[in-house]
């Protein structure tokens, strides 16, 4: 490739003879959405069906104002602005081959930490219709154990003698929408596009809690005028590489310093619930439906959950990434029975869809042996991914006495895994805002595997339930005993 170009908004003419860029004209526009969490996923997913949609000129409302939220972010927000919002998605189709293009919606771009009245003010602006958030499942700052709204967060308590400067989500949506209230602006739609059940109504029930202690007068006006719709995401968005950098610059010319990767799969299926209108992403794709919650439920329960399956047995075995772990034949077989024995029970009838052709696509999915997704990604932040993925599976099959064998068996992997070594002896990487209880609590479990169990902001009363917390036991010591894949193998000749 002759020469290198550098992507910005300046060069989009010159990167469009290389790799396709949007042809709508980006200055023309407008901010309709805030999105905060500007990671991989949402530019992969919401970014990627909004620059879709915005390729239908006569749509111009719908541009996205990203925000950083957290001084973490500092990266990723530089980039973008240094590029004008623009980058390349890379599409790892399942032939190896490589569908790449520039994303445009991604219009503008703020960082909080920096400059939090301007992410106030965007939020709070009229023109913006909806405000959507890829935070992560932990950050929702729900108490599994309280079931509730934790108040004894720090940074919660920051906000709530800081308004005007929050650092949380909880403080800034509480100040924009009461700007909002104040200056006789509409209300809008809080779109939650995170792997959590009911995210729309978490997010509407944590918002609530911290506005009743923050602003109390102003929850009578949120019930009112904003609407929080329930949504399922799916379009798995490894971390991009060193080498997907160098390559989209050697292979293409185009120097990206943060393009995302990801597979050709995608959904987006929302209810249809928007208070103050929202883009037609049914035209390129996205669902709207009136209940969105059995589709939640089918794909945490076996995408999310078989990822860490796939990532607690594959890492304590010593692999790096989810296909060298599903083309494991055995893993990939308990895979199979996980999702059939202990899952499906729990998922009932789904109008429309095949549950057989779903899982059998979800394994194909996990095999992409292009999109090396990295069994370090995967098994981050457990303690937040188990209560949402594993764990409601594990309450419905021991209130109708069924199988937990496979259930139990991940979750005593996921506590010697928590001891930091891999089963050749090779440290792991953890990487979890509960690392430090998480590993105090895996040293305990080495003389008494229901210590791990007494996390109860993970697994709330589960250490009371006799049935679960024997077949966990057992299953501690097998591993501990004879090594995981022995056990895998057992489970599976069963
Ligand atoms: C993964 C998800 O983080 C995880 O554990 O399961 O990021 C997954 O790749 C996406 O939800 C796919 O839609």
């Amino acid at each position: 490739m002759a020469n290198i170009i550098k992507l910005n908004q300046e060069n989009l003419t010159e990167i469009a003879k290389r790799i396709p860029c949007p042809t709508y004209n980006r200055n023309n526009i407008k901010t309709g959405i805030v999105h905060v969490g500007i990671g991989g996923f949402h530019r992969a997913h919401e970014a990627f069906y909004t620059d879709q949609l915005l390729h239908d000129e006569s749509i111009t409302d719908w541009g996205i104002c990203g925000v950083a939220l957290l001084d973490f972010d500092t990266k990723i927000y530089k980039t973008l602005k240094k590029q004008d919002g623009l980058y390349t998605l890379i599409i790892k189709e399942l032939d190896g081959s490589l569908t790449k293009r520039v994303i445009g919606s991604i219009v503008e771009c703020l960082f909080a930490p920096e400059n939090p009245t301007m992410v106030l003010e965007k939020m709070a602006s009229p023109d913006v219709k909806i405000i959507t958030l890829t935070i992560t499942e932990g950050g929702y700052n729900y108490n599994e154990a309280t079931r509730s709204f934790d108040f004894t967060n720090p940074q919660i308590q920051y906000d709530l003698n800081h308004p005007k400067t929050p650092k949380t989500i909880f403080g800034y949506l509480t100040q924009a929408l009461k700007l909002r209230k104040e200056r006789g602006v509409k209300g809008c739609t809080i779109q939650s596009c995170d792997n959590i059940q009911g995210n729309g109504h978490m997010t509407k029930k944590m918002l609530l809690s911290y506005v009743q202690k923050a602003e109390p007068e102003l929850t009578s006006w949120i019930e009112l005028n904003v609407s929080f719709p329930n949504s399922m995401v799916d379009r798995i968005t490894p971390a991009t590489s060193t080498t997907d950098i160098s390559n989209l610059k050697e292979i293409s010319g185009i120097e990206d310093a943060w393009p995302v990767v990801c597979e050709p799969f995608k959904q987006w299926v929302i209810e249809d619930n928007f208070s103050a209108g929202r883009p037609a992403w049914q035209t390129v794709g996205a669902q709207f439906v009136q209940d969105v919650v059995p589709y939640e439920k089918m794909k945490l329960s076996l995408l999310n959950a078989g990822h860490t399956v796939l990532g607690i047995l594959g890492a304590l075995m010593g692999y790096d990434t989810i296909d060298q772990s599903v083309h494991n034949p055995q893993i990939s077989e308990f895979l199979k029975n996980y999702m059939d024995v202990e899952v499906t029970p729990t998922l009932g009838h789904l109008e429309g869809v095949d549950l057989d052709s779903y899982k059998q696509s979800l394994l194909q999915r996990f095999g992409n042996i292009y999109i090396k997704d990295q069994i370090d990604r995967i098994c981050s932040e457990s303690s937040a991914k188990f209560p949402i993925f594993v764990l409601p599976t594990v309450y419905s099959q021991l209130k109708k006495n069924g199988s937990l064998a496979f259930a139990s068996l991940v979750i005593a992997a996921w506590a010697i895994y928590s001891l930091g070594k891999d089963e050749h002896g090779k440290p792991l990487t953890i990487k979890d805002a509960m690392e430090t209880t998480l590993n105090k609590k895996a040293i305990e479990s080495k003389e008494n595997p229901r210590a791990f169990l007494e996390i109860e902001t993970i697994f709330g009363k589960l250490k009371d339930e006799e049935t679960f917390v024997n077949a966990f036991t057992n299953a501690y010591k097998k591993i501990e005993n004879n090594g995981i894949e022995k056990c895998v193998i057992e489970l599976n000749n069963k």
